[in-house]
């Protein structure tokens, strides 16, 4: 079977080790890593996702193969991230708070590193004010926030919001994304900007940090 399939049928079956060693012999075949992503991951856990929707699967079997997606992303990244020494700038991430879901998130991060941008991973169920509080910390540039669930993504207009009310949301190049968000739903909050993948978030994360440095955020 191609390496390809087989790596999207093993992460469906959520058997971590098997993703893990297929993603590493993939490489080592010289597949191109996005093409391992795109096709071989995304594609299996996209696919589940529909399954998911329609019952035909469980939470449970959805859990596993997130794991075989974090077990294949893990040996992925350092192909993904790999980037130039001095950082353009940098940024907050993590999934907004009471929600778990942190596979895109994490594809944001790595494309982020791979544009050059140094991250700060928040991890899940982060709350609005712990987004702003680390970015006053860490001099980042940019807040990013993740949502998978419509009830979820409410916590983005709080940050617009609380952002205002400290006085910051000139500082902050505000940027959400995940798959119930869209570019009218960021645009009726505030944030500065939406894209609808993880590739896109690090090439409009990176314009957008070159023109906040010439002072036009
Ligand atoms: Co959840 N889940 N889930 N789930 N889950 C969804 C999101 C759902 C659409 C499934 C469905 O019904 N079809 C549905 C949400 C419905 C809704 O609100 N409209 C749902 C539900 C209902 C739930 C629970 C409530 C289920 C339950 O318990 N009954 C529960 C909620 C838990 C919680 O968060 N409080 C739940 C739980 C889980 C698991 C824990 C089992 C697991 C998460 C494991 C993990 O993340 N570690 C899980 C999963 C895996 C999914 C699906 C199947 C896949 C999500 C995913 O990882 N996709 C999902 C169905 C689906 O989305 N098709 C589903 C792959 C990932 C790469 O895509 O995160 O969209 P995504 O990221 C994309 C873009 O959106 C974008 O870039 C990425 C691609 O490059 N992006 C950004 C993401 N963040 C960005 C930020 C940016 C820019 C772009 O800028 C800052």
């Amino acid at each position: 079977m191609e390496l390809i399939q087989e790596i999207y049928e093993y992460l469906q079956l959520g058997k971590a080790k098997k993703v893990k060693a297929l993603v590493q012999e993939a490489l080592a075949e010289n597949l191109d890593p996005k093409v391992i992503l795109d096709e071989g991951l995304l594609a299996a856990m996209m696919d589940l996702g529909l399954k998911f929707k329609n019952n035909e699967v469980f939470v449970a079997e959805v859990l596993v193969a997130a794991n075989a997606m974090h077990a294949g992303m893990n040996v992925l990244e350092p192909r993904l991230s790999a980037v130039g020494a001095e950082p353009v700038g940098r940024a907050v991430v993590g999934t907004v708070q009471g929600d778990l879901h942190d596979i895109g998130k994490n594809l944001v991060i790595m494309m982020l590193k791979g544009a050059g941008i140094e991250t700060y991973d928040l991890g899940v169920d982060v709350e609005t004010a712990a987004f702003i509080d680390k970015a006053e910390e860490t001099g980042a540039d940019i807040i990013c926030m993740s949502a998978l669930l419509t009830t979820t993504m409410i916590r983005m207009e709080e940050c617009t919001a609380e952002l205002q009310k400290r006085g910051l949301r000139e500082k902050y190049i505000l940027m959400v994304g995940g798959a119930p968000v869209t570019e009218s739903f960021a645009e009726k909050i505030g944030a500065d900007y939406y894209t609808p993948d993880a590739m896109n978030a690090a090439e409009v994360a990176r314009k957008a940090v070159f023109k906040k440095k010439k002072g036009q955020h």
